[in-house]
This record gives structure tokens, C-alpha cells and sequence, in this order.
């Protein structure tokens, strides 16, 4: 087997591209304690500012996705400007219902219909954002669900969230896509409404094309094998974005690959496999949270983590495989897969990467920019963003 990178693998992975959070810019926590850190941005600009630098240093971050109302402003056309000034694009727009005391027992599957009107204009407010940011995707995660048996009416709610989607959808145009994210728990402990990638797919396969299921690899049970779901949602056409992270025990939020990259391989493996790699309906996403680490830094070796097991996952024989495949050789197949998995694409990464006039090295760039201590300095006074703001 070959395990170099050639230039038809480098001309793939010279078309990666990784949107990145707001969010995860801001400072984030647990329930216990949200830390702040200096230079921490007090506002969207401050945040894609951030986000620029990280595609400054890695060319793999172009777009920043936005969350509503943690980055509202009141001049998106001033914001898009802001970004397209720093070289990058405002990305996926992402509704919030779960941070509203009207959204206690729910908000797109809430039983009065008060409160669900008011989730659907949330929604649709989210939409005009995207019409002046340029944004393509609205992405939902609903926090809907139940504590207790009997607390609701399941049934109810998976109807009434149909009805409230055909409504949110209605309003799309153009290129415009609406992802459906699932999380089987959290913060509801007995039922979820979107638990689960089926549920996504039953309900955005009833919406109609533009409608996708967005993968959040921390929102399955442990042991859950989720480069199967890719498989699934690819060859069924319904893959519309990635969430990004990973997590040792629940939605941890972890940086990509930090967990077990064994798993990021394997489910970009599937990616590519699917033909989902570099595909324009399916789009990378991270969702992170940076509690006690360095937030930019943090962010680099996230797009750098994908991009390495991008590499890795390109460098599988699939010739190879696909004979030891058919020939029932089950430990050839593995130790063709194994193969790829171990081999050390750094060097060559960060030797290609200069002869783009990029940082070999993006993580020591960074700390050699001078970047973290000038805003260290400059973002003093004012609140820091934070996770809820
Ligand atoms: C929910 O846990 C989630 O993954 C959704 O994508 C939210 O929008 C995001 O986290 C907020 O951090
Ligand atoms: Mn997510």
C-alpha cells in the first residue's frame, strides 16, 4: 500500500473547508462555573476577528457560523462586511429555543400554541438574518422533551413539531436549507423530541429537499457507532452538516478528534466513502466549547485535527480493501483500514502547507503572532461574551 500523500490528495484537501462556531470564541462552561479568559471577545465582531485569525493561519476555516440571539447586531450587512474584510464568510445561522423562560415545557412542539408561535417567529427571524448575512444553512436543535413518563403527549409533539417546520421551511428561498440536529439526551432526562438521527430524517423527509439531518458527534449513547449513521445518511442523500467535537462520557463538547481519533477517522473514512468530502450539502461544522483552554489556539488544532485525519482517511487503499473485502480476509481488510489510520501525515501536511504560504506550523504561529497579547491588552472593559450572550 502507498501511504504518501500525493497531489490529487493534496488538491482535495486544498479544498477542505471547516466552518467554525461563534461560540466557541466566547467563554463557555458547565453548570458549575463559566471561567473567562483575557481577550476574550465582547461582541460578534470581536469574535470573527478571532475566527479570521484561525483562517489566516490554517486556510481552513472560511466561515464562521452565527447563533441567535448569543450574536445579534444590529446591522448584519455591517457584520458581513466586518467578515468579508477579514477574509471570511458568515456561515450556518443556528436558531436557540432553550434559553427562554416561555420554552420551559418546549417551543416548536409545545402544546399552547402561544409559545410555539413565538419558537416559529424566533425562526423566522433567524431567516431574515440569513437573508442579509448571506448565510445558506439554519441550522435547529430543539431542547424539546420530558422528564418524567406521562409528563406529555409524545405522539402530540412529533405533530405538532411537523407542523411547526413545514411553517419555517415555507419560508426559505433560494439555496437556502434548513438541518434538523438531534441529541438522544440533555438538557430533557426521560424523552427527547429529536432524539435520534431517524427522527431528524422522518421529519425533514416530510419538509422536502432543501430539508437535511445535521450529525452532532456528541449526541449519541456511548458506544453508539456513528461513521454507520454517516453511512446511512449519505446513502439516503439526507447528510446536510456535521456538528463537530468530541466527548469522553456525555455532550462534552470536547475539541475534535481530541477524544478518540480513531472515530474521527473512521467517520470521515465513511465520508469519503459517501462521497460527502468536500460536497457542498454536506457542511463541516465544529461545535465546541473551549472551558479551560486557549479559545483561538483551541479552535487551530480543531481544523488541523480534521484536516489530518481528512489526510489520513484519503490515504486508505480502497482497492486493497475492497479485495480483502471480497475475499472474506477479514484481518487484510482491517490491516488495510489500520494501515491508513497509523500513519503519520504530519510532516507532510505542514511541508505542503509552506508551499502554500501557509504556517508549517499553525499552533507555534500563533503563538508567535503576537495576536493572543494584543487583544489581551486591547479588550479590556465591557462584557465579556459568554455562553447565553
Ligand atoms: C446542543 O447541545 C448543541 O449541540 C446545538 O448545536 C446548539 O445549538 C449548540 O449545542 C450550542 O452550543
Ligand atoms: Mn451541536
Amino acid at each position: 500500500m502507498s501511504t504518501q500523500l500525493t497531489p490529487e490528495h493534496f488538491a482535495t484537501l486544498a479544498q477542505q473547508a471547516v466552518e467554525v462556531p461563534s461560540w466557541a470564541y466566547g467563554n463557555s462552561g458547565t453548570r458549575f462555573k463559566v471561567f473567562s479568559t483575557p481577550g476574550t471577545p465582547r461582541d460578534p465582531f470581536e469574535k470573527i476577528a478571532d475566527a479570521a485569525e484561525v483562517h489566516r493561519l490554517t486556510g481552513l476555516a472560511p466561515a464562521v457560523a452565527l447563533h441567535i440571539p448569543w450574536d445579534l447586531v444590529d446591522d448584519y450587512a455591517a457584520l458581513r462586511t466586518h467578515a468579508e474584510n477579514l477574509g471570511v464568510s458568515l456561515g450556518t445561522v443556528n436558531s436557540n429555543t432553550f434559553q427562554d423562560e416561555d420554552y420551559k415545557f418546549g417551543a416548536l412542539t409545545h402544546v399552547d400554541p402561544a409559545i410555539r408561535r413565538k419558537a416559529i417567529d424566533h425562526h423566522l427571524r433567524c431567516i431574515d438574518v440569513m437573508d442579509a448575512t448571506g448565510s445558506r444553512d439554519l441550522k435547529i436543535w430543539l431542547a424539546d422533551g420530558s422528564n418524567y413518563p406521562g409528563q406529555v403527549d409524545m405522539r402530540g409533539r412529533q405533530d405538532r413539531l411537523q407542523e411547526s417546520l413545514q411553517e419555517v421551511y415555507a419560508r426559505l428561498s433560494g439555496e437556502q436549507r434548513l438541518v434538523l440536529e438531534y441529541k438522544f439526551f440533555e438538557p430533557a432526562f426521560y424523552h427527547t423530541d429529536v432524539p435520534d438521527w431517524g427522527t431528524s430524517y422522518a421529519q425533514v423527509s416530510a419538509l422536502g429537499e432543501r430539508a437535511m439531518v445535521c450529525l452532532d458527534t456528541g449526541h449519541h449513547a456511548p458506544g453508539t457507532n456513528i461513521e454507520f449513521i454517516v453511512m446511512q445518511l449519505l446513502r439516503l442523500g439526507k447528510l446536510g452538516a456535521f456538528d463537530f467535537n468530541s466527548r469522553f462520557y456525555a455532550d462534552d463538547d470536547l475539541i475534535v478528534g481530541a477524544a478518540d481519533p480513531f472515530q474521527l477517522f473512521r467517520i470521515i473514512a465513511e465520508v469519503v466513502r459517501g462521497g460527502g468530502l468536500n460536497n457542498p450539502d454536506v457542511a463541516f461544522m465544529l461545535d465546541q466549547c473551549h472551558n479551560i483552554e486557549e479559545k483561538i489556539p483551541g479552535q487551530i488544532r480543531s481544523v488541523l485535527n480534521v484536516q489530518e485525519m481528512t489526510a489520513r482517511a484519503l490515504l486508505l487503499d480502497r482497492d486493497a480493501l475492497a479485495a480483502a473485502e471480497a475475499s472474506g480476509d477479514v484481518l487484510g481488510a482491517n490491516a488495510v483500514f489500520m494501515d491508513a489510520f497509523y500513519t503519520d501525515v504530519r510532516p507532510a501536511l505542514a511541508e505542503w502547507r509552506e508551499s502554500r504560504g501557509l504556517p508549517a506550523d499553525p499552533m507555534a504561529a500563533y503563538a508567535a503572532s503576537g495576536y493572543q497579547q494584543r487583544i489581551n491588552a486591547e479588550r479590556v472593559g465591557g462584557a465579556q461574551a459568554s455562553w447565553g450572550a
